[in-house]
């Protein structure tokens, strides 16, 4: 991968709830319909009409994504995606790999500039974090190389010191 495109991608340590992007990443699940981790935290800063819009998409597949309003939260969209629960296989990897491309899809197909991403699969799915990490890193960046023309800022959102080291070490910060 170029300098440059490592450069590209930003960290943020803290709460993805309090991000002014033009989307947030959700770490959801195939309902869609609220959880724990990440994503009870943005349903609980987004409020009530979150889930009421999320009733209204009839769920999502593992590796695919869907796109909300923000409703409270700073952020303008909430992109949810459904990681893999991690179960060793060789669909992993490749489903992982989807969230983080088809979510930058959607951005664009929405003329969004700015995303933030949880780390997708990394709490209760389970993932191996170190790889979960790569993965984010690597799909990311082939993306903006891929769509070098297009202006887009990635920020990786790390829940604490932990995840934050993977990130500095993947993007070599
Ligand atoms: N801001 C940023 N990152 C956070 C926050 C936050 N407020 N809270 C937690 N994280 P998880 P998964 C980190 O378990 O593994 C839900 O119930 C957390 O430390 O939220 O994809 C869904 O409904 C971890 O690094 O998501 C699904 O059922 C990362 O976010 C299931 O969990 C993801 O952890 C999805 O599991």
């Amino acid at each position: 991968m170029k300098p440059e495109t490592l450069e590209r991608m930003k960290i943020d340590v803290g709460d993805i709830t309090k991000l002014k992007v033009d989307a947030i990443v959700n770490a959801a699940n195939r309902s869609l319909l609220g959880g724990g981790g990440v994503d009870g935290a943005i349903h609980k800063a987004a409020g009530r009409e979150l889930v009421e819009e999320c009733r209204t998409l009839g769920g999502c597949e593992t590796g695919e994504a869907k796109i909300t309003r923000g409703y409270k939260l700073p952020a303008k969209h909430v992109i949810h995606t459904v990681g893999p629960i991690y179960s060793g296989s060789e669909s992993d990897p490749v489903k992982l790999a989807s969230c983080y491309r088809n979510s930058l899809n959607l951005a664009k197909a929405n003329q969004l500039h700015s995303i933030a991403f949880a780390a997708i699969s990394c709490g209760v799915y389970g993932y191996p974090n170190h790889e979960a990490v790569d993965i984010a890193v690597t799909t990311c960046g082939d993306w903006l190389e891929a769509n070098e023309g297009y202006d887009m800022e990635v920020i990786f959102s790390c829940f604490g010191e932990r995840m934050e080291r993977l990130y500095r070490d993947a993007l070599g910060k």
